[in-house]
């Protein structure tokens, strides 16, 4: 129903990348999410993963409940920005959220016209520390329709770098070649929506 290609890279130097990501699907949906723990090495690794770790656990809960359940688990730590994600198969939705800079695009390879672009309004903020308003947007999804996340360490206009007929983890792989800044850890996730599918036949009908 969603296939997700991710690539990222830690900022040179560091073993470990505090840019983490969650895949989760749940019944009627799937879950996802880029998280970037400030500053970097583990200290930015371990709050992402602690967020990353309550995402999973609590994945087909609402956006807004998770966004606040990620903020008092995160008070002790020096918390993350993060862009929340989550598709709605049954209705063909997409509900999404973004607290601080992690950008987040949606191209649409389904519609009338060619293809056409929406981006996330980002809100300034921190989980852990300074919860903005809440406010998710929430928006029709088709089958093609392929969503990217991307942390500050990748250049901003990426998005025409993705056609429809490219896996999604080669078109993470290209976006991180092509736009990763090596000047902060990098992170890139692509997600395709492929709608309700019961069995693999139905692929040709639809
Ligand atoms: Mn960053």
């Amino acid at each position: 129903m969603i296939e997700v290609g991710v690539a990222g890279l830690a900022l040179p130097g560091q073993s470990t990348s505090g840019d983490r990501h969650v895949f989760e699907p749940f019944s009627g949906g799937v879950l996802l999410a880029v998280v970037d723990g400030i500053g970097h090495g583990n200290e930015a690794a371990m709050a992402a993963e602690k967020v990353c770790a309550i995402l999973r656990a609590h994945a087909a809960e609402p956006v807004v409940v998770l966004a606040e359940r990620c903020h008092e688990g995160l008070r002790s730590t020096r918390g993350v920005v993060m862009t929340l994600a989550a598709f709605d198969i049954a209705h063909n939705l997409l509900t999404w959220l973004g607290i601080g800079n992690v950008q987040g695009v949606l191209q649409r390879f389904s519609g009338p016209i060619d293809r056409t672009e929406e981006s996330l309004l980002l809100r300034a903020g921190v989980v852990g520390s300074q919860l903005p308003p809440l406010r998710v947007s929430v928006l029709p999804v088709a089958r093609g329709d392929t969503l990217i996340l991307a942390t500050d360490g990748v250049q901003s206009g990426f998005g025409s770098k993705i056609a429809s007929a490219v896996a999604p983890q080669r078109a993470a792989e290209t976006i991180l070649d092509e736009f990763c800044k090596g000047t902060d850890d990098a992170l890139v996730l692509v997600a395709r929506y492929q709608g309700c599918r019961t069995d693999g036949n139905r692929d040709n009908n639809e």
